[in-house]
């Protein structure tokens, strides 16, 4: 009987895995193959696409939304952009800012209470607008707010609004759960109503959005829309009730940790960012208070999935049990001074840039980021 050997696999595909015809399914490097006999290892094709791809999903969007953007433009009213600081960064969608070519834009930076109690306005206004000149959206003017027990901003927000309306309908716009009902509702403790119209529920023409109609005079209306869903956070990959701990209840405390080669952050069971290359590094994480963080040096991936495994670095999804549950993305910081990496939804890491190579893995599909730092010299 002829030697019987062990065929490996992909990990992640399932092809046999071959180092002779780079041009045929289940190609690997040889070196890598020959490094690692008894190892988990992807094809280069899945290395390439699954998880070292280097481009972060975009969020999608509805379709109802372009008629609702079209009708917009049609009457040129004024668009109230309300975006969640916390986590907008992923919330932009190419084809609406294209939509939204031409329409007077106010933002309405949102959530401001969840950042860190030392977060200065102007610094935030101008990460913002930054944030909408790189995505090539032109804006008025950036209000920062916070609906909730302690409001923040809303009487300014509501003055620019009636400023810049100046005789036209408005609409709230802006993603899911950014804060637009909210604010809304505290509006309307400032609003008087000066017409004979009612506020009424609305369906919006061509479309299946509702919100409401809110008359601002007898021929302008204010409208609430609904929020379109984004699908790149990592909100929407963990099960319902760790959304509750992922998503924080009151102002951030950031945490510092300090990265040195080939270590990394363990961000509980949800994300890891290893430092590849580059001088040791401090580092402040700004996620919710509740999620439990730690450095580790060794292998990632037999580190990271055995402290998943194990559930001691709180919270641990069921959604993410195995390798095969995230993406992972190289990020080389080249820029100097304040540097943010950011994932959607959870967080971000502040740094200070210094030609470092960092590797991210995060959750299947959740959109990471980099740009200059949000909330700069908080303690
Ligand atoms: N911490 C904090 N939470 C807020 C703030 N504004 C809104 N929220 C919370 O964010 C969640 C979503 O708020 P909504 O006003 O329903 O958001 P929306 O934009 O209308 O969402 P859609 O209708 O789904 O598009 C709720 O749990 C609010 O309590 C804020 O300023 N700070
Ligand atoms: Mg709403």
């Amino acid at each position: 009987m002829g030697q019987l050997s062990r065929v490996q696999k992909c990990y992640h595909c399932g092809a046999i895995l071959q180092s002779d015809d780079p041009n045929k399914e289940g190609y690997i490097t040889p070196n890598i193959f020959n490094q690692f006999p008894d190892g988990l290892l992807l094809c280069n094709n899945c290395y390439k696409n699954e998880r070292f791809s280097n481009a972060p999903k975009e969020a999608s969007f509805d379709q109802d939304y372009v008629t609702l953007l079209e009708e917009i433009k049609r009457k040129n009213a004024l668009v109230v952009y309300t975006i969640d600081l916390f986590s907008f960064e992923g919330s932009f969608i190419s084809k609406i800012n294209t939509l939204l070519d031409g329409i007077d834009v106010l933002v309405v930076a949102n959530k401001k209470d969840l950042l860190p109690k030392d977060a200065n306005d102007e610094n935030l206004k101008n990460y913002v607008a930054h944030r909408l000149r790189l995505i090539k959206l032109s804006v008025l003017d950036v209000v920062i707010t916070s609906t909730g027990k302690q409001t923040y901003n809303i009487e300014e927000m509501y003055q620019k609004i009636l400023e810049h309306s100046k005789n036209r309908d408005v609409y709230f716009i802006g993603a899911s759960i950014s804060g637009k009902s909210a604010l809304i509702s505290e509006l309307l403790k400032l609003y008087q109503n000066n017409t004979n119209k009612m506020i009424v529920t609305y369906s919006f023409e061509g479309t299946s959005l509702r919100g409401f109609r809110i008359p601002l005079s007898n021929d302008h209306y204010l409208f609430e829309t609904p929020g379109t869903a984004i699908d790149n956070t990592l909100i929407g990959k963990v099960e319902k009730r760790l959304q509750n701990v992922i998503i924080p209840k009151k102002s951030i405390v950031p945490k510092k940790f300090s990265l040195t080669k080939d270590s990394f952050l363990m961000i509980g069971g949800l994300a890891c960012l290893e430092l590849v290359d580059g001088e040791k590094t401090p580092i402040k994480l700004f996620v919710a208070n509740t999620i439990e963080s730690k450095v580790k040096k060794g292998n990632v991936d037999k580190v990271f999935l055995s402290n998943i495994k194990k559930g001691s670095l709180k919270p641990v999804s069921e959604n993410l049990v195995d390798l095969k549950d995230f993406d992972a993305y190289d990020i080389e910081v080249k820029e100097q001074g304040e540097r943010d990496i950011g994932i959607a939804g959870l967080g971000w890491v502040s740094l200070i840039g210094n030609n470092q190579l960092f590797r991210i893995y995060v959750p299947k599909g959740v959109y990471v980021y980099t740009t200059r730092s949000k909330v700069k010299n908080v303690k």
